[in-house]
């Protein structure tokens, strides 16, 4: 579609920021889709998504992955970060350099400057996944943001506040958007409701979540 043409704004002009440090780059890596989608292949080849257990002993209902020099995992011990991948015993996939740039753009987009990415967490949804309330804090500099970037089916996110009471809004998180969040709202706590089952020409039958971290010192 010619949207220059009827001057229909692209989606990836409307960036806002939702709260001071969180921030919504609407359709941010639309075109790189593809070719993210492709790296991801090659990734999850290397260190498969896996469905892991909280320390509590439930399995998650979303399988994760992780590329970069460190990945989230959770067992009996705990929740933590690793260079080793658990299963495999082998480092983990190298972070593609558009990954990187794509993240580091996205935080300064968000008035993020300094943002070095060590870590980026695969989150793998089929239907019916969900991630329940939480807030993320097992990295080891908080000042560092978080940047989202979401891939396929659509997916509503529960954000709600810094105490888990908190009033919480529903957005819709669709495939391309990248959100950034940083200072004082990277403590709020989020979540996502149960996958709705469809269809989308880049992923199929499933959602996919990066989020890019700091994790290390
Ligand atoms: C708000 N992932 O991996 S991304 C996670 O879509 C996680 O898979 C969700 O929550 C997903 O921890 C949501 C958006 C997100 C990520 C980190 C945040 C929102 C956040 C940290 C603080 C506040
Ligand atoms: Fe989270």
């Amino acid at each position: 579609m010619q949207s220059e043409l009827f001057s229909i704004p692209k989606k990836q002009d409307t960036k806002h920021f939702l709260a001071d440090n969180t921030c919504i780059l609407p359709g941010f890596i639309c075109d790189n889709a593809t070719e993210i989608r492709d790296l991801l292949e090659d990734i999850l080849l290397l260190s498969p998504p896996r469905y892991m257990n909280t320390p509590g002993g439930q399995r998650m209902s979303v399988a994760l992955s992780s590329c970069g020099t460190l990945g989230w995992i959770s067992d009996a011990k705990g929740y933590r970060y690793s260079s080793y991948d658990p299963d495999t015993h082998q480092p983990r996939p190298n972070m593609p350099p558009l990954f990187s740039s794509l993240a580091i753009k996205a935080a300064a987009e968000a008035g993020f400057r300094d943002f070095r990415p060590d870590a980026c967490l695969i989150n793998c949804y089929i239907p019916g996944s969900k991630m329940s309330l939480h807030q993320d804090k097992d990295e080891q500099d908080l000042t560092q943001p978080i940047v989202s970037v979401s891939l396929g089916l659509p997916a509503e996110f529960l954000w709600g506040g810094f105490i888990r009471g908190d009033a919480k809004q529903t957005l819709l998180l669709q495939h391309g958007d990248v959100l950034v969040w940083g200072g004082d709202d990277r403590l709020r706590f989020h979540g996502i409701k149960p996958l709705k089952p469809g269809w989308h020409p880049i992923t199929g039958d499933c959602r996919i979540n990066l989020t890019f971290r700091k994790a290390g010192g």
